[in-house]
């Protein structure tokens, strides 16, 4: 991809921090007579990078901003630095947003394989059988990447901050999940409950939760969907796409109650981005 050109760069940052559309931007800039693919460059750099989150609200401002990419002219598919990410279903409330085509099969495995190492250590002998096996009640195997650890893990995290227009800096690192036969995740919200006591100390670094995407690594022949209870909503987990979720407010009521259900026939793997207020430290 070529590179974003700094003049560029600051003007569309600045726009966007003014509150300008990456979409009115990108238009402007072509219309200048900027080249396709220098602004396509800047347009994901800006958004990656973006002041938005760091916006100072005006003090009537009356919704609070989230992760999300801009569907008002109802896009089937968003052009996100070069690569064609098919938008496969929307829902309202909750804010729920599938999408295909996110990774594509080699940053899947080389994803897998890179976690693999840190997943090996949490396999579980059965004391049964001797056998490698999930318990049920447990929940799947998972490992963290820091923000950026891999040049990979970069920069899947920087299409998915200019997918859903959120800073770069604000999404945590990736999470793998490993599924095997009969895992499950129950479900839960991925914000931090604002009763628990360790929750300050967790916002230290860097507010709360306001969104949640989960990339589909492996598709696992039969179960491992993660449905969506309070709508009755179950997303396939299909290897390169994912579903995206967002939450203004760490409450039940934004009904982003999810969970993934047992994996019956094969092995799923996912990768989780979450995404907070403000920088992630
Ligand atoms: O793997 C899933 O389907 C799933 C379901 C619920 C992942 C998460 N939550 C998560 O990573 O938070
Ligand atoms: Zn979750």
């Amino acid at each position: 991809m070529a590179a974003a050109n700094a003049d560029l760069l600051k003007w569309l940052n600045e726009c966007l921090a003014r509150g300008h559309s990456a979409e009115s931007l990108t238009k402007s800039a072509l219309q200048s007579g900027w080249r396709d693919e220098v602004v396509r460059a800047a347009v994901a750099e800006a958004l990656g990078h973006s002041l938005i989150a760091n916006r100072t609200p005006s003090p009537s401002s009356v919704e609070k901003r989230i992760p999300g990419p801009d569907l008002a002219q109802s896009p089937s598919v968003l052009d996100v630095g070069g690569r064609r990410i098919a938008v496969v279903s929307v829902v309202k409330h909750p804010r729920i947003i599938v999408f295909g085509n996110v990774l594509d099969e080699a940053e899947c495995d080389e994803l897998i394989a890179l976690a693999q190492p840190k997943l090996a250590r949490s396999l579980t002998v059965d004391n049964r059988t001797g056998g490698e096996e999930v318990n049920s009640a447990r929940t799947s195997d998972g490992m963290f990447f820091d923000r950026g650890e891999y040049p990979l893990c970069e920069r899947i995290e920087r299409r998915l901050a200019a997918l859903v227009q959120w800073p770069y800096e604000n999404g945590e690192g990736l999470q793998v999940l490993r599924y095997r036969h009969g895992a499950q995740y129950v479900p839960h919200y991925d914000y931090f409950d604002p009763a628990q006591p360790g929750t300050p100390r967790i916002l230290e670094r860097g507010g709360q939760r306001v969104g949640t995407i989960v990339m589909y690594l492996r598709t696992p022949e039969r179960g491992g969907g993660t449905v969506f209870p309070d709508i009755g909503l179950e997303v396939a987990p299909v290897k390169g796409s994912a579903v995206f979720f967002a939450y203004d407010r760490p409450h039940p009521d934004t009904k982003t109650l999810h969970g993934g259900t047992p994996v019956t026939l094969g092995e799923k793997y996912v990768a989780t981005k979450w995404m907070r207020e403000r920088e992630f430290v």
